[in-house]
């Protein structure tokens, strides 16, 4: 969710539907005004005096159709060149993040920061794996909204929690800042690029550690056990890394990054290949997971936690907002009760917040969501839905780490 892209939103394109509606005549919605006392210039007749300027007073419907789907096809264009570069194609090119690598960064451990954003699958790693290795009190977080401008703000939100149970959005706590661009900031050398979460941050020395949530989650996970309330879970042991990396090889294309491939595309061929290969692997993941517990066996790993982050917002955005239509999650019954089994650990369930997800993609990707109206929450995607027993228990063959979770 880029920063120009609301910006773009706010420029004055009127849908045509307002004004003029295909099933009424041209003529008719421009003749309507004739005995009435003239009006101050209204940005909204746009639509209707520039063609009455160019053809007369009236416009075959079917020019004006075509004039209209022309302009709001470039229009549309230019708008996804800024949310989603794309290759010749017209496939999604996702933008590589600038600061890798924590563990060959100088920094202070017991000074790090956590900035995140509730609908973002990247961050709610990082949230999940803080949870499960107990950083919280050693990683404070702070949680953006997506503001009016297409940044990531700080305030206090509106969303609901669960029980305050649940993460909602707030104020930056490490340095009171109003939004995410203004932290990165405040490193020496500023920035100009792109201002994404998740990003860990050195409080004390006002620097960004890193930004890639891969990078993060593996640092979580392996670089702070002396400051972590649960160091005995690992969730990337040794003998599992080849099969980890495996998996991720396979699920980051298609999946992770499938969903926005589809969702994304800016050609119908492009689409076409990102939504084949996107129902491909989900269906050999349903497979897979009709044998095996987790990914890689009994052991929850780093493999699971990222093939979780999509499976949860599959029905609830990716489904209907990024064409990924084919089937429901709901309709993958392995793949279904996996989800449930990960979301029903309580320190994951604490770290998903429905309606933050919903608001985030239905409010903010514009190109794909003109009109901003947002669907109603699919019921299977609530609490108490994915609260039903997923009975996977019998699938652990070996004796699950997950235990320790507890
Ligand atoms: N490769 C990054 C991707 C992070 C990312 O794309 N975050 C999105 C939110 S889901 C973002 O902050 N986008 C803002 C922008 O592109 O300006 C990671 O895995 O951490």
């Amino acid at each position: 969710m880029p920063n120009s892209l609301l910006l773009i939103s706010h420029l004055p394109i009127i849908p045509p539907t307002h004004t003029t509606p295909c099933h009424v005549s041209p003529r008719m919605s421009l003749n309507n005004n004739n005995n009435q006392t003239p009006k101050p210039p209204n940005p909204s007749s746009l639509l209707t005096s520039l063609p009455k300027l160019l053809w007369g007073p009236s416009l075959p419907p079917g020019l004006l159709i075509s004039t209209v789907r022309t302009a709001w096809h470039s229009t549309w264009q230019l708008m996804m060149s800024q949310l989603a570069p794309s290759d010749p194609s017209g496939s999604y090119s996702r933008p590589t993040s600038k600061f890798r690598h924590v563990a060959t960064t100088q920094f202070s451990r017991q000074n790090l920061h956590l900035y995140v954003a509730l609908p973002c699958p990247w961050a709610h790693r990082t949230l999940i794996v803080r949870n499960l290795k107990g950083l919280e009190e050693t990683i404070p977080v702070s949680i953006a909204s997506p503001g009016q401008d297409g940044s990531w703000e700080f305030k206090s939100s509106s969303i609901p929690g669960l029980d305050k149970d649940i993460l909602v959005p707030g104020k930056d706590s490490a340095n009171g800042c109003k939004n995410l661009r203004e932290v990165y900031g405040l490193r020496r050398g500023g920035y100009s690029g792109r201002t994404t979460v998740p990003m860990l941050w050195d409080v004390q020395n006002k620097e960004v550690v890193c930004n890639e949530s891969y990078d993060i989650i593996e640092f979580f996970n392996s670089g702070l056990n002396g400051l972590a309330s649960n160091p005995g879970l690992d969730l990337s042991p040794l003998e599992l890394k080849g099969r980890i990396e495996e998996w991720n090889r396979v699920i980051y294309p298609n999946v992770n990054n499938g969903v926005y491939r589809c969702g994304f595309a800016q050609s119908q061929g492009a689409y076409d290949t990102a939504v084949s290969e996107l129902f491909s692997t989900l269906d050999k993941l349903d497979d897979h997971l009709g044998r095996s517990r987790y990914l890689c066996g009994g052991t929850l790993t780093l493999a699971d936690i990222c093939l979780f982050t999509t499976l949860i917002r599959f029905d609830l955005v990716y489904n209907v907002l990024f064409k990924c239509t084919k089937k429901k999650l709901l309709e993958y019954s392995n793949l279904h009760a996996y989800m449930r089994d990960l979301y029903q650990i309580p320190k994951v369930a604490a770290t998903c917040n429905f309606t933050a997800i919903m608001d985030g993609y239905y409010k903010t990707l514009f190109p794909l969501n003109p009109g901003s109206i947002q669907p109603v929450m699919p019921s299977g995607c609530e609490h108490e839905a994915l609260s039903r027993p997923h009975n996977r228990e019998s699938l652990s063959s070996t004796e699950s780490k997950y235990v320790q979770v507890q």
